[in-house]
């Protein structure tokens, strides 16, 4: 297979970033994107001055005050960052047809096929950052890389206002010092039963078989042992239609009442509220849906229609749930399931039409 040529770029601190641009007089402050301390409270995202106080994204307002006083708390205006979004994505259109958005501010190109810049893929994330700060006035990092994953990992290297390059020849050498908790999907819990296993960078991961890996991690495991490697082989998908937004995990000690399930929820429903809040895609939820894997692996999921992440509603989904075998808990699971936007039902009518 050729080597491939993937970017992905990241803006920087992009919701604070707009603000600071259409407000200068907050550039030099400490300044945050969120909801009030009295309404949701938590923090979407902050400047860089602001995170020298230990201000941080998804984290309550309240306590964001406490770490900052002088902290100017700015309100949401999802309108204006989606525009944004949609005017960074013709960028990235004058390069390549192939681009997988993530979210409002991150997306993968592959731009293996391009001619611009003489075909150099540095070259052309530079002139593509270079072009969203001439016209938008704002900042993105960049990483380049044979890959998704790398590329990913690359972007936050030299973040804010920077880029990396991982090149082919240089991704054994590069694996082997990287935190193994740099690996996608590799999160708080993740990275603790690592450790707990010896494993504190790639180079300790290179070191346990593919059966080893899959008995301790299941599927993950397995994509771990390729991501240890900086192998991935996932395309750049530019059709990719978010259905669903989900966050799910597996417990160490099995959850063994339904009241411990509960205990686990709040946790859940942060880290959902802040993939949605991210997103963009918060007024398209028309879903709510509960996974359970219980501990003899019978798999579960259960939903109702809904328009926002209730926690009544959760709650009464995972008691019904997890009467249906009424066993030890394995792993949880809460989603939303997301409305086609307009763009996407005109797309699909357009496609069922007799060529
Ligand atoms: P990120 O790219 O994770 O963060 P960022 O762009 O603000 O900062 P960085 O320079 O580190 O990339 O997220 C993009 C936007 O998504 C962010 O500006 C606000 C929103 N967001 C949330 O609303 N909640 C969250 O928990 C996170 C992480 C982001
Ligand atoms: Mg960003």
């Amino acid at each position: 297979m050729n080597t491939r040529k993937i970017i992905h770029i990241d803006m920087d601190c992009f919701y604070a970033a707009i603000e600071m641009r259409d407000f200068p007089e907050l550039r030099s402050k400490p300044i945050a994107v969120g909801g009030e301390s009295d309404r949701r409270g938590v923090i979407c995202t902050c400047n860089y001055e602001a995170r020298k106080y230990g201000v941080r994204s998804a984290m309550p307002s309240a306590h964001a005050f406490r770490l900052c006083p002088n902290l100017i708390l700015q309100p949401i205006r999802m309108d204006i960052y989606k525009e944004e979004s949609r005017y960074i994505r013709e960028i990235f259109k004058d390069y390549t047809e192939v681009i997988e958005p993530l979210s409002l501010d991150e997306a993968f190109l592959d731009v293996s096929d391009c001619l611009q810049c003489g075909g150099s893929a540095t070259w052309i994330a530079k002139e593509i950052r270079e072009r969203i700060y001439q016209t938008r006035g704002l900042t993105a990092s960049a990483g380049i890389a044979p890959n998704k994953s790398l590329a990913k990992i690359a972007s936050d290297w030299h973040k804010p206002n920077g880029q990396k390059v991982i090149a082919p020849a240089d991704v054994k050498d590069f694996m082997l010092t990287l935190p193994a908790r740099k690996l996608f999907g590799v999160g708080p819990v993740m990275e603790h039963r690592l450790l707990q296993l010896g494993v504190k960078i790639c180079k300790d991961l290179q070191t346990f078989s593919r059966e080893r890996l899959h008995d301790n991690f299941g599927a993950m495991g397995e994509r771990l042992y390729d991501l240890a490697r900086g192998i991935d082989e996932r395309a750049v998908n530019p059709s990719r239609i978010r259905k669903s937004i989900s966050v799910e995990e597996t417990y160490p000690h099995d959850l063994p009442t339904v009241e411990s399930c509960f205990l686990a929820l709040p946790n859940l429903l942060t880290r959902l509220e802040n993939r949605i809040e991210k997103s963009g895609h918060r007024e398209e939820i028309h879903n709510l849906f509960v996974k359970i894997k219980f501990n003899n692996f019978a798999q579960t999921t259960i939903e109702m229609l809904a328009c926002a992440v209730e926690i009544e509603v959760v709650q009464k989904l995972l008691r019904d749930g997890w009467q249906r075998q009424s066993l030890p808990v394995r792993l949880l699971g809460i989603g939303v399931r997301l409305k086609k936007t307009e763009q996407e039902t005109e797309d699909t009518v357009q496609l069922d039409l007799p060529i």
